[in-house]
């Protein structure tokens, strides 16, 4: 089954909006397999935002992921990585539609309440950044009868 790193960013944190947040993946029917609230250190911040490296904005998304606490998650399901980027809505807040994670609590780019791996690469690449292996539990639940 296809897995996906996503965390609520320090915005997200400070507001609030982390049950939220679980809760609509949750409901959705996605199977988390990973938790953990965290402090990100520069230098993982620059190695997860590797790609963005040397553009106007890099600074400030360095500044801004690391300025408190994220909460880091891995979730699993069928086609979880495309699933998850549309709930999360468009990262320019004007493109992102109401019903969306973004859509619904965001209004300035570069506060956008979430992340989510947006290709199978980058999601292999991210969960192994923030997680060691042993801190991914693999575990059934009766419901995925019902979902699946
Ligand atoms: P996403 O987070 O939707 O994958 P991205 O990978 O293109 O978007 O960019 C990573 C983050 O960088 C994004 O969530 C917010 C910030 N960002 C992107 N484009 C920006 C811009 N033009 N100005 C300021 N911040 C930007
Ligand atoms: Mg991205």
């Amino acid at each position: 089954m296809e897995k996906t790193f996503m965390m609520v960013k320090p915005d997200g944190v400070q507001r609030q909006l982390i049950g939220k947040i679980v809760s609509r993946f949750e409901s959705k029917g996605l199977h988390l397999v990973g938790a953990k609230l965290m402090q990100i250190p520069v230098s993982l911040a620059e190695q997860h935002y590797g790609e963005h490296n040397g553009k106007p904005f890099f600074g400030e998304l360095v500044e801004f992921i690391t300025s408190g606490p994220v909460f880091a998650m891995v979730w699993e399901g069928e086609n979880v990585i495309e699933i998850s980027r549309t709930m999360m809505g468009k990262t320019k807040p004007a493109e992102a539609l109401p019903g969306t994670i973004r859509g619904d609590y965001g209004l300035f780019v570069g506060k956008n309440i979430i992340h989510g791996s947006d290709s199978p690469e980058s999601a292999e690449r991210e969960i192994n950044l923030f997680f060691k292996q042993e801190e991914l539990v693999e575990y059934d639940k009766d419901i995925h009868t019902w979902i699946y």
